[in-house]
């Protein structure tokens, strides 16, 4: 039986946005020989923007959140093989730089959390305390060890208590560059089924200028422009196959004006959101606190934020129509928000066992609300990619009325609401979804 079909018949359209996590997502996946047989099957698919029947998603997309994260360490070969193999259009590799400049792909530069760089003695005393975008941090760094230093480590889960069974993976997997994720994106796609990658510069402005490594000398490389080094060196040069995402603006804006042009390149650059009522993008922070020319880095957006640019500059000054209108124009073709700005959240007290498990650990209740700036974006002309969806309980809602609420529905409801793709840490639930949603649309 065909997985759309039998989606279809075991959830039907009025329970979709309810139903809990479908059980072919904890278990069948999981497992080696389903995964192989559905990779036998997206083989078949001709190129990339159809469905495994054929079909036009009509742009929509599943970007795997750091590989499959739900199902393996992240950010390992295994990781992002697997996505590849589940349907993601897209892996999400976030890049850090080593020592000797080489982006591997961590979401953190300080590495204690994924990997077991603290069982080895001989880095005991490169565990040291940096602040890194205003955060102080005590572990180990990848600027402070060199790329053949970082390949003795392994990779280990990062929330062990919510993904018990990623555990047994634990030790076995080593830290890619990011040219051997790249790398990987060519081999799994040269059967006719092209995947993309969607990197994220991680801390560019701590990265390029404000970082040190331990020895105190400055860090100085600019990720942005490493990161295209690697595309171009690689031939991955096609932009219907590379987003390039970050938290900060200038970076982005460096990408757009300097970078690309200079390597003979032209990516679609995708401005991530961190919480609009309070964050800030670092790299405002630290610009307007260095006294550096806001006006020259930031051109006319500084115009089109109340009051101009400055320390104290939110990402919600960058959800106004004339903000967002500057941003399509100057450098951005899409925005990734936390999918819980877009659909605002209240906390549920106590939690809810939505599963039946014995463990209440749903927590928060979408209010109803849909934020402005999706409207916004989508008039502006940009892409719409929120994150991060994630399978597990702690990380569900339910909806308005109290229905409690599954990733599946989750990602059906954003693909209704407009948006384009989602990062997710399962992608078999986001192709699942994206399915489902095409079939409900049909005239
Ligand atoms: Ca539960």
């Amino acid at each position: 039986m065909r997985l759309r079909t039998k989606l279809i018949s075991m959830l039907g359209a009025a329970a979709l946005l309810a139903v809990s996590v479908p059980a072919f997502a904890q278990e069948a996946f999981a497992q080696e020989s389903t995964v192989a047989d559905t990779s036998a099957r997206h083989r078949d698919n001709d190129r990339q923007g159809q469905d495994r029947q054929g079909r036009d998603h009509q742009g929509l997309i599943v970007i795997g959140h750091r590989g499959a994260s739900g199902y393996r360490p992240e950010h390992t070969l295994e990781s992002y093989r697997l996505a590849i193999r589940q349907g993601a259009d897209f892996i999400e590799p976030d890049l850090v730089s080593t020592k000797d400049g080489v982006l591997v792909a961590r979401h953190e530069n300080e590495i204690s959390g994924t990997t077991d760089v603290a069982s080895h003695p001989e880095f005991a005393g490169r565990r040291t305390t940096k602040v890194v975008d205003g955060v102080s941090l005590t572990g180990w760094f990848t600027e402070d060890f060199t790329l053949a230093e970082i390949k003795t480590l392994r990779a280990k889960e990062r929330i062990p208590a919510v993904r018990p069974r990623n555990t047994r993976y634990d030790g076995r997997f080593q830290i890619p560059t990011f040219a051997e994720v790249v790398q990987l994106a060519k081999r799994e796609g040269r059967n006719g089924r092209p995947v993309g990658i969607y990197p994220e510069t991680k801390h560019p402005t701590y990265f390029a200028k404000e970082g040190r490594r331990i020895d105190g000398t400055p860090i100085h490389v600019s990720l942005g422009t490493k990161l295209v080094e690697t595309l171009v060196a690689e031939g991955f040069t096609d932009p219907k196959r590379v987003f390039i995402q970050s938290f900060d603006v200038e970076n982005l804006l460096e990408l757009k004006k300097r970078i690309m042009p200079a390597a003979g390149v032209s990516f679609p650059l995708v401005q991530l959101y961190d919480d609009i009522g309070q964050a800030k993008p670092y790299d405002m922070v630290y610009n307007a606190s260095h006294g550096e020319d806001l006006a020259a880095i930031y051109g006319g957006l500084n115009e089109r934020i109340e009051g101009g640019i400055g320390a104290e500059t939110t990402y919600g000054a960058l959800t106004t129509q004339r903000a967002l209108n500057w941003m399509k124009a100057n450098y951005a073709s899409g925005i990734g928000p936390w999918k819980s700005n877009l659909l605002p959240r209240t906390a549920l007290d106590p939690k809810v066992d939505a599963n039946g498990d014995g463990k209440a650990e749903l927590g928060t209740r979408n209010t109803g609300a849909v934020h402005p700036m999706l409207a916004r974006a989508l008039k502006a002309g940009l892409l719409v990619h929120p994150y991060t969806l994630r399978a597990e309980e702690s990380f569900l809602t339910q909806t308005p009325s109290g229905i409690s609420q599954s990733a599946l529905g989750e990602a059906v409801q954003l693909y209704s609401l407009g948006v384009q793709g989602f990062f997710i840490d399962q992608p078999d639930v986001g192709v699942a979804a994206r399915e489902i949603f095409l079939d409900l649309s049909r005239p």
